[in-house]
Order: structure tokens, then C-alpha cells, then sequence
């Protein structure tokens, strides 16, 4: 890890070259290009990242890269709204912020999909990252934010979830699956905490990752100020056997908008992590920022171990 290419004191240091990605990269009409997945395929990182067409709606792009800096990105887009049948008539308003998990030589993508009747996740496979097959819808409505672990637990695919409702604050739950499509017993685990940063809503942000220490799950939590919300990043750890067993979320976040291009954009005031790789023994985070540019960064491994467990506040 070359250390010179970041600056910062805080625990997640950004690429000192920030922004990597804007909407002067893609080579079709976007407005905004932001909350990015990415995988390693065939050695290269994929980047695949939500953009606005000029009609306000998202679709998905695809970007490739050598060191997960300098993308290029491909000429067309990778998804964009279904047009016809079942998937179609949920994916009308757009399809956004995906999410890849890699199982057994398949990665998997969940994306929200938005329509007139709510936003549900939707669950893509590919092989290749060049053909993309929808699976299923995984939800009814209004769900975001899924992320699915990298590996079973007995027969159990697991996820963390973010239901939408207004009788309890957006909270972060698990769920369990035998085949990916049908999902059930779900629990509640993470809950957003009053008068903390992250009071209004948290949710899953890139799918977890495997450490000594437990499962490292990147999250978002949203404060509401009298001048809009802000979006920031925390950190959670989840036990290694049994991951809705929590053993500790950060009461600190890991990160902030403080750029000026996470402060002032499409949204100001947001960093929205939904794609993280571990690398020897750092995480690497992309980022979207103010909802309109993608940025990278790296936080250590055992910093975030600490924070979960040493500046600990209730899961819920
Ligand atoms: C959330 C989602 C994200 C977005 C964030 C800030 O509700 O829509 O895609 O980045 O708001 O606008």
C-alpha cells in the first residue's frame, strides 16, 4: 500500500488525486455519477456505478482499472431499466446504487429498483461482467440497501437489509435465504441512536467483510440539520460464526463530507460508501460524494476493528 497517495488524520485517509470519477469521464449523456460496487474480475477492478441520465433516472455504468484509481469506462452503459415484463414495471423510475457479492465464482448484484410503486432490490448474477442476467426481485416494496455476505453459514445465504418505515427509524436487519430469492427470518440488529450522528436513519453499506477480529460491515448514518441531512460513515462488527451477533458499532463515524466536492454537489453533504476490498491489511473504500462524484480512500483493519470495539455504542 502506497501510503503517499493518501492524506488525512482521520481513520479512513483519501487518495490525494480525488475525485476518480465524474460525469466529464463517461462518454454518454449523465448528469451525476456516483455510489459505486466493485469486484476484482480476471485481476482488474470493476467499477460498476450508478449514474443520472438527464431525465433524472439512474442506470448502471461500467468502469475497468488496472489499481483501482484510473477507470476507464465503457461506452455504453452496463444495465439500465428493463423494458419489458415482471422486472419493467418495478424498474420504470431507475435502477441505482448496486452492490456486488461474489459467491462461488458467481457475482451477484443487488440494485433498487424504483418504479411508481416503491423501490424493492432487485438480484443480477454475471460471470463475465459482460452478459448480466436478473435473477429476481428479493423484496417487496420499500427496501434499499441490500448487501449479501460473501460466504453461507450451514445452508443460509445471509443479508443485511433496510426496510423503510415510518413507525420505527430506517434500521439495519438480517435476513436468511436457501437459494437467494426467497428470503425470511428476518431480525432486527443495528437501530439509528437519538441524538448521535447517525439519529435519522442507518443502513448496510458495502457487503461485509471477512476479518480475524469478525464480519466488517461498512454502514451510513443520516443526521438531519436545519439545512438538509448529512450523510456520513460508520462501521459495525459482526461475530464470524454468527453474523446477527453483533460484537460492536462505532458510536464514532469513520468518515465525513469535509472535501468540497462531498460538500457541495447534486446532494450536498454526502458520503455514501456501497463498495469496499480488503488489501493486505487495509480496506479500501469507493465512496459517492455529494450524490454527484465517486472518491477512494483506505482505512486500516485493525482501526476499524477498534473503533467497533473500543468506542462501542448499543446496536439497538
Ligand atoms: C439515499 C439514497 C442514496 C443517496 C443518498 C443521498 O436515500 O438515495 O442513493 O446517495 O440518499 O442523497
Amino acid at each position: 500500500m502506497n501510503l503517499d497517495l493518501y492524506k488525512g488524520s482521520g481513520v479512513v485517509k483519501r487518495y490525494i488525486f480525488n475525485p476518480i470519477l465524474t460525469k466529464d469521464d463517461i462518454p454518454y449523456e449523465v448528469s451525476t455519477v456516483y455510489n459505486p460496487a466493485i469486484a476484482i474480475y480476471q485481476d482488474k477492478y470493476i467499477l460498476i456505478f450508478r449514474a443520472a441520465k438527464l431525465n433524472g433516472r439512474s442506470i448502471l455504468g461500467k468502469a475497468i482499472s488496472k489499481d483501482g484509481f484510473n477507470f476507464e469506462v465503457e461506452k455504453e452503459p452496463f444495465m439500465v431499466p428493463e423494458r419489458e415484463g415482471y422486472f419493467a414495471k418495478y424498474e420504470s423510475a431507475g435502477i441505482e446504487d448496486p452492490r456486488i457479492t461474489k459467491i462461488d465464482n458467481v457475482y451477484y448484484i443487488t440494485y433498487s429498483a424504483y418504479s411508481e410503486y416503491g423501490v424493492r432490490i432487485g438480484l443480477a448474477k454475471t460471470t463475465d461482467f459482460e452478459r448480466v442476467e436478473r435473477v429476481a426481485l428479493i423484496t417487496s416494496a420499500d427496501h434499499r440497501n441490500i448487501v449479501i455476505f460473501p460466504e453461507k453459514f450451514g445452508d443460509d445465504y445471509v443479508r443485511l437489509d433496510r426496510p423503510h418505515s415510518d413507525i420505527i427509524p430506517w434500521s439495519i436487519w438480517i435476513s436468511y435465504s436457501k437459494d437467494l430469492v426467497h428470503w425470511g427470518r428476518s431480525d432486527i440488529l443495528i437501530k439509528p441512536k437519538s441524538y448521535h450522528w447517525d439519529e435519522l436513519k442507518v443502513g448496510p453499506g458495502a457487503p461485509p467483510i471477512k476479518t480475524k477480529e469478525g464480519w466488517l460491515s461498512i454502514i451510513h448514518g443520516v443526521y438531519m440539520t436545519m439545512s438538509g441531512s448529512v450523510y456520513r460513515l460508520g462501521v459495525a462488527l459482526h461475530d464470524l460464526e454468527d453474523p446477527s451477533k453483533i460484537l460492536g458499532v462505532s458510536d464514532e463515524w469513520i468518515l465525513e463530507p469535509e472535501d468540497e466536492w462531498e460538500r457541495v454537489g447534486y446532494v450536498p453533504n454526502v458520503v455514501f460508501c456501497s463498495a469496499a476490498l480488503m488489501e493486505q491489511d487495509y480496506i479500501r473504500l469507493w465512496w459517492g460524494a455529494a450524490d454527484s462524484v465517486i472518491c477512494t480512500g483506505i482505512a486500516k483493519v485493525e482501526d476499524l476493528v477498534n473503533k467497533c470495539l473500543s468506542s462501542k455504542r448499543s446496536a439497538l
